[in-house]
């Protein structure tokens, strides 16, 4: 009789104690639970904001550069893209000018400049480079005395030539 009672009361014990496990158990999870939340919320905002501040550093930029013709266009633009940071470069034969769309975090306009300038094109701020130059195609060895920021809307020097 006594012997039973006290096998009785060890097995409430253990009974306890399985709850207490469960619940800790529970606990645990629910920590872990709402510190993964944490995390993920966390590295979107993350992300969220380089993306903000990628496109913030972008820098649109407009420039005279010297050149002739279709040609000419390609080397430049392709010089200027080949600066790392710039998105994309458009230079108008009438104009003799460039739009570059760049990085200002991975390049700065000097960069550019320099790039157009050893692919042999004079820039606003940079000489092109004379050995490059000299290995352009006759029709892109443009006049260093262009003009440079044209409008583009009056005619060039050729046409004025003409006495009709
Ligand atoms: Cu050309």
């Amino acid at each position: 009789m006594n012997f039973s009672k006290k096998n009785h009361e060890h097995k409430n014990k253990n009974v306890i104690d399985v709850s207490k496990k469960v619940i800790l158990s529970v606990a645990v999870i629910a920590a872990l639970g709402l510190t993964s939340c944490k995390n993920e919320t966390k590295k979107e905002t993350e992300t969220t904001t380089t993306e903000m501040s990628k496109d913030m550093a972008m820098t649109d930029l407009s420039f005279g550069v010297r050149g002739n013709c279709g040609m000419c266009k390609n080397t430049i633009e392709k010089a200027a893209n080949g600066v790392e940071g710039v998105a994309s470069a458009n230079w108008d034969v009438d104009k003799k000018k460039i739009d570059v769309s760049f990085d200002d975090t991975k390049t700065d306009a000097m960069a550019i400049h320099k790039a157009i300038a050893a692919s042999g094109y004079d820039t606003e701020k940079v000489a092109g480079d004379e050995e490059a130059y000299d290995g352009l195609p006759s029709c892109c060895k443009y006049d260093h005395e262009m003009m440079m920021n044209q409008s583009g809307e009056e005619e060039s020097d050729d046409h004025s030539n003409h006495d009709h």
